[in-house]
């Protein structure tokens, strides 16, 4: 007796990351035009400082920020945009360059804010928070900056109908300067599908039903259906045929749902 063995294809999953590729900006602050729909609340305790648009970016030099301390100040300072929408997308993404002009004090364990009556932390410490909020909801901090650094602070695969981005820039002394720029966010268009028409069809005859809708790759379609009777399998992947058989006795209704899926974003489903 002898065995044959007999090789096995291996499978492969491939998980796509495409959310790059097909992203869109929906919403961007570059400094160098209109405001595109932001407010700045900045404190300066004591010597001459400066929050604002200068050289094509938002700068922060010598700004304490609230509440003013007996030994220096409490980092509460912001810039902040108004709500964006963000319901048509999803896989949302929030990317700011920044970076820092002279030589900052980084206190670890930050970030601080308010009156703490240590002079190295009220007085001594630099920091740069940033901060997103979804639907109205409470500021949620996505990066951190301690002291001096540069880079891009970004968060990616967000999701709901509002957006609001939050940056608090707090240094002391003359020569420090903090900046930031190109405050953008990009998302991935939620797919759609348009509305099938209702299906009548006799028994031994075919229906085909093919599906249309947007989004960019254009959408791929998976459908659900609550009833074999009709001549449907239970569920599938794009356009399908109805295909009741010819000896049915008596009518049969389904329901089809279908769903649209787009660069790994899943729209809405319809029901026909
Ligand atoms: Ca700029
Ligand atoms: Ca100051
Ligand atoms: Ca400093």
């Amino acid at each position: 007796m002898s065995f044959r063995f007999r090789s096995a294809f291996p499978i492969f999953v491939c998980f796509l990351i495409s959310q790059p590729a097909f992203s869109q900006i929906i919403w961007q602050e570059n400094f160098s035009g209109p405001n595109q729909g932001w407010t700045q609340n900045f404190t300066d305790c004591d010597a001459p400082g400066f929050a604002g648009v200068q050289n094509n970016r938002f700068e922060v030099t010598d700004m304490e920020g609230a509440p003013c301390c007996p030994t220096g100040g409490g980092n509460d300072n912001e810039w902040v945009t108004n709500d964006i929408a963000i319901n048509n997308y999803c896989s949302v993404s929030i990317s700011v360059d920044y970076g820092s002009i002279g030589v900052f004090e980084c206190v670890a364990g930050g970030p601080y804010y308010g009156c703490s009556g240590n002079v190295s932390i009220d007085n001594g410490h630099d920091q740069m928070v940033f901060e997103y909020s979804l639907n109205g909801g409470p500021f949620i901090q996505f990066f951190y900056v301690c002291g001096g650094t540069a880079g891009i602070a970004s968060i990616n695969g967000l999701s709901g109908n509002t957006i609001r981005v939050r940056i608090s820039a707090a240094n002391k002394a003359v020569a420090e300067t903090y900046w930031f720029d190109n405050v953008t966010v990009t998302g991935v268009a939620t797919p759609t599908v348009n509305q099938p028409n209702d299906v009548t069809v006799c028994a031994g005859q075919n229906a085909p039903v093919v599906f249309t809708g947007t989004g960019t790759p254009a959408p791929t379609f998976s459908w659900t259906n609550n009833s074999t009777a009709v001549g449907l399998a239970a569920s599938g992947n794009g356009n399908l045929t109805i295909s009741p058989p010819a000896n049915l006795a008596a009518q049969q209704m389904a329901t089809v749902t279908v769903t649209p899926t787009s660069a790994g974003c899943t729209g809405t489903p319809v029901t026909f």
